[in-house]
């Protein structure tokens, strides 16, 4: 099929023409497909989905993918070139955004009717750049005119306080793996208007709501207007959403008091949260009684919570919903009235004392399902941060350990080995990713770990050439490649880990040169108001530079920092990867994914004892990971007695000042800027709220371990491929079966 078509586009001369007809020929074969039936349908509500680039992946899922990249290959061009044609779209942080991604593609390939909704930001997330060691934010538009983006007809007004607006529903389809189609749905405003927005950088004004409603993405909420900007974001969508959902299940012929027996939504995280009282707000609208209503919504909603991080979990003034939503107030202090009805505990109320409405409190007394996203995150919400809910409603509460989409991770990203993967044990694990342990069979076997160490190689020759081309920096691909990239976060300590450049540093200073050379592979947005991650990242930039200029370190180290890490970059480096950074402070990282990426590719995991980690260590035992650092426990006992003090380590321990005492060393001082240097010694010096310094001995301890068994290649290839076989459990596909047969009950 389509034999004819695809030979006809790849004979085409401009890599730009051949990708707008593959394009337009991709979304006629998802059109063919046709859509995923069923009488309930999970609505997977989220302010994020950080897709990706599609059109490798769609074609893949559709089953030629081959037959393309042959065609192209044929006429001269590689199917490389035609995706750098793509624009990604931004929309989405990190984490949480490409779980929904993920998700979205298990949802379609295990044949579930299930559809995301969220926001069509026409500048997305913004994009970083680099000016004299420093993070800088552009604009990041990414809507081009012919695009995934599909605009509908269907449109549905929004009241404000204030103003009333008129949406326009967006559709990008998404298809599973050798399955029928579902869509993900973006609503959007006609009038918003990109020319508002400063040409140098992010700022525009945040007043004029009907030209900036679907502008940005936020990073962060630092400031008051910017906070108030994302209450109406958050209200548009699920406001979108509530009425597109009773809208469809009206058509399908739901009475609205058998609503649940139509329509499942997953709240992901508490952004969508308002969906709770604008639901019950529309139901009574129809005449529904308020008792029946609050029912129905609760038999509907499950919430999947992020993150333990206090300074994270949402808190609204009740004023600034006064302002933005009024018509959900009645709705939300009447749903606060009946929870303090039922329980009378402050740590349980939906607005506390402060007149704060505390979002995941609504979710967790109106929902009927409340999930962490790994096995400890999940304990540590039960056992302490949401240990009041868990005790009035210990039904409520499970846990679904993330996953990620093997298709684009494996597949997609790394082609040799997915192929590799096939000659030895078929392409049954495609479709059933626990078929990977068949892998362990080979686990003495010569020739295969070789291969597995050629491909790996071939992988950072391919990196190693993409960040030549790009950015026009020159890597060693017979270096060790060790790699942190995720959001810019001090409990991830990016810290740390530059506190260990630094270590290296003055090692090979002191003469001590490694036996294989190391480049150290950061990528990291740090968000525009958060001071320390941007001085973070400063110091690593600043690292680089003296590095570099340093005739006796260089032929040994290098530090490169990825300029505007997204995830195309991420299937790039990824693939290269010798050593999976996974750092972050134990009991802090509700999962990670980035963890689960890294091992699927073979690479080994230097991390501590958190969200995820702790089930990758029990999947493939100690000798196929590295461990260090204090246990969540111990940390969770730290800080409920307050009783970390980083000055403690700092004084106590010369070898430990002495690498924090050099980020305002001269040489450093030389390269950056004195004021960011000195406020991040300070803040690690005085508080260092996520302990770096309680674990960086531990941490430089087993790194040099690692390092010095990567050496040893046979025992490393071993370890790569127990990494590798044992990563069908991370498969989002497994996720989602778990969520299918314990929430939505599809
Ligand atoms: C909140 C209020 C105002 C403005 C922004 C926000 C906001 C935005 C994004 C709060 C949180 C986020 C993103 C959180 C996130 O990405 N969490 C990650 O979720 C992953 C998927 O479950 C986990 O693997 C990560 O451990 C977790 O950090």
């Amino acid at each position: 099929m389509y034999e004819k078509e695809i030979e006809a586009i790849a004979s085409k001369s401009s890599n730009e023409e051949i990708y707008l007809e593959l394009l337009k020929l991709t979304k006629e074969m998802m059109q063919q497909k046709g859509r995923i039936q069923g009488k309930k349908k999970v609505y997977y509500i989220s302010a994020e989905f950080l897709i990706g680039k599609l059109l490798s992946n769609n074609l893949i899922n559709l089953g030629v993918y081959d037959q393309v990249a042959e065609a192209l290959q044929k006429h001269g061009k590689s199917m490389a070139e035609i995706e750098e044609m793509e624009m990604e779209p931004s929309l989405g942080n990190g984490g949480l955004g490409r779980l929904a991604a993920c998700f979205l593609d298990s949802i379609a390939t295990l044949g579930l009717p299930g559809d995301g909704v969220g926001l069509n930001y026409h500048l997305g997330l913004f994009k970083q750049e680099f000016e004299q060691n420093l993070q800088k934010e552009k604009q990041n538009p990414w809507i081009t005119d012919q695009s995934w983006l599909r605009r509908t007809d269907v449109s549905y007004p929004v009241i404000f306080g204030g103003i009333t607006v008129q949406s326009t529903m967006y559709e990008i389809d998404v298809t599973g793996y050798d399955n029928q189609c579902n869509t993900l749905k973006l609503f959007d405003l006609d009038t918003v208007d990109e020319s508002i927005v400063d040409d140098n950088g992010i700022s525009f004004n945040k007043e004029d709501i009907r030209r900036n409603l679907t502008l940005f993405l936020y990073p962060d909420d630092s400031d008051y207007q910017g906070q108030v900007l994302r209450i109406y974001q958050q209200y548009f969508m699920v406001s979108n959403a509530a009425q597109l959902i009773l809208d469809e299940a009206v058509a399908k012929g739901s009475n609205l008091h058998d609503l649940p027996d139509y329509a499942v939504i997953q709240i992901n995280d508490t952004h969508p949260t308002m969906v709770i009282p604008e639901m019950i707000r529309l139901l009574l609208q129809r005449d529904i009684a308020i008792d029946e209503a609050i029912e129905i919504v609760s038999k509907m909603c499950a919430y999947t919570n992020h993150t333990i991080l206090a300074e994270a979990l949402e808190t609204w003034p009740i004023w600034y919903l006064e302002r933005v939503v009024p018509q959900l107030i009645p709705v939300i202090k009447m749903l606060d009235v009946k929870a303090k009805e039922k329980y009378s505990d402050e740590r349980v109320a939906i607005i506390d004392k402060e007149n704060r409405v505390h979002m995941a409190h609504i979710d967790i007394h109106y929902g009927y399902s409340v999930n962490g996203v790994a096995a400890l995150h999940t304990e540590i919400l039960e056992k302490s941060e949401l240990k009041p809910f868990k005790d009035i409603y210990p039904n409520k509460f499970n846990n679904k350990t993330n996953g990620i989409t093997f298709r684009r991770w494996l597949l997609h990203c790394n082609h040799q080995l997915s192929s590799f993967i096939s000659s030895k044990i078929g392409d049954d694990f495609k479709k059933n990713a626990d078929a990977l342990e068949k892998l362990l069979q080979f686990a003495g076997d010569q020739t295969t770990l070789d291969t597995l160490l050629d491909i790996k190689h071939q992988k950072k020759v391919e990196f190693k050439d993409y960040l030549a081309k790009k950015e026009g920096i020159v890597i060693d691909a017979d270096s060790i490649f060790d790699v942190q990239v995720k959001r810019l976060h001090e409990y991830k300590r990016q810290q740390m880990n530059a506190l260990y450049i630094i270590y290296k540093y003055l090692d090979i200073k002191a003469g001590n040169k490694p036996k294989t050379p190391i480049t150290m592979i950061f990528g990291a947005k740090a968000a525009p108001a958060y001071t320390i991650a941007k001085d973070i990242i400063h110091l690593i930039l600043c690292l680089s530079e003296l590095i570099a200029k340093d005739p006796e370190v260089s032929p040994y180290l290098k530090v490169v920092m990825l300029e505007n890490y997204n995830v195309t970059y991420a299937e790039k480096v990824i693939p290269a990867a010798d050593i999976s950074e996974q750092i972050s402070l134990a009991s802090k990282e509700a999962s990670g994914t980035g963890n689960m990426k890294f091992m699927l590719n073979g690479a080994v995991t230097l991390g501590t004892e958190d969200g995820a980690n702790v089930e990758i260590h029990q999947f493939v035992g100690d000798e196929n990971i590295y461990i260090f650092g204090e246990s969540s426990e111990n940390v969770i006992e730290l800080y409920d007695k307050a009783s970390y003090r980083s000055e403690k380590f700092y004084d106590d321990d010369p070898e430990i000042a002495k690498l924090v005492d050099f980020i305002i060393s001269k040489e450093l001082f030389a390269i950056g800027n004195k004021k960011s240097l000195i406020r991040l010694y300070m803040e690690i010096v005085t508080k260092d709220w996520f302990m770096t310094l309680l674990d960086l001995k531990d941490y430089i301890r087993v790194k040099e371990q690692a390092l010095e068994d990567y050496e040893d290649r046979k025992a490393w290839a071993e370890k790569m491929l127990v990494n590798i076989a044992k990563a069908g459990f991370f498969s989002s596909d497994r996720t989602i079966a778990q969520y299918n047969e314990d929430i939505w009950k599809l």
